[in-house]
């Protein structure tokens, strides 16, 4: 899978890419990710100008249109193939492990990430991008949920993860996306709690019971809305209807 991100701030990413997940990802050649400074495509050849005050008026700066739009042009441009033009905004469908499957399906995604206090409506109008906000909460800009996609969407990439069992075994994987069962490791007793017997059983299937109904009992218990009918599956995704 092929990555392109455009920002204003490319450095944010550097200390994340070289994080060993992703790192081992890059060297072994399953994940490309390709930095883009959205400045570049500035048409103010002094200042590098790339955000105006609002028309009508009001606080904080806008980015301008031209920029935008002609650097996404620039960077599809870049490979073989378009990718899928993803805007990390506030105002977009909210992310959940369903349309991460649906994102880590594309073969390039660019992941375009706003500053300020947004963008001209004519970069949606002219792009008409796949807006994703990471939840209810507001960021400075787009760069750290875009770090977000790109940490969710590599796991499901074959290869990334050592065992490709261990992402299909995730919270909010398989077909119920049910929150995780507990795990424990060494000692058997600590602080008078005892492993569950089961665990110790290597009785398999009696394991998988028990870690099935420790799912849906943490879920029912913190998460009663991932319980609804109306959650999406795998490859729909909806906003939240609650
Ligand atoms: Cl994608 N961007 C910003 N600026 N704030 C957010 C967000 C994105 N998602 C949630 N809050």
């Amino acid at each position: 899978m092929r990555i392109d991100v455009l920002t204003l701030f490319p450095e944010i990413f550097h200390s994340y890419l070289g994080q060993s997940v992703l790192k081992k990802a890059i060297e072994r050649g399953l994940v490309e990710i390709h930095l883009h400074n959205i400045r570049d495509w500035s048409h103010d050849k002094k200042h590098h100008k790339v955000d105006d005050r609002p028309f009508g008026g009001g606080p904080g700066m806008v980015l301008m249109a031209p920029p935008v739009v002609e650097c996404v042009e620039a960077v599809q441009a870049m490979a073989d193939q378009p990718g899928h033009l993803v805007m990390l905004t506030p105002q977009g469908r909210k992310l959940n492990q369903a349309i991460v499957e649906e994102l880590a399906q594309y073969p390039r995604l660019l992941l375009l990430c706003g500053r300020y206090e947004g963008f001209d409506e004519r970069i949606r109008l002219i792009l008409k991008p796949d807006e994703i906000s990471i939840g209810d909460y507001v960021l400075n800009g787009g760069e750290v949920a875009a770090m977000v996609v790109i940490d969710a969407v590599i796991r499901l990439v074959p290869g990334v993860l050592g065992d490709e069992e261990s992402s299909r075994q995730d919270s909010f994987s398989g077909p119920e996306r049910l929150l995780d069962h507990a795990q424990y490791t060494r000692p058997r007793c600590y602080r008078g709690y005892e492993v569950p017997a089961v665990l110790l059983s290597g009785n398999h299937r009696a394991i998988e019971r028990w870690r099935l109904m420790d799912r849906r009992r943490r879920t029912e218990e913190r998460r009663r809305d991932l319980l609804d009918s109306t959650t999406p599956r795998s490859g729909e995704s909806t906003q939240d209807e609650k």
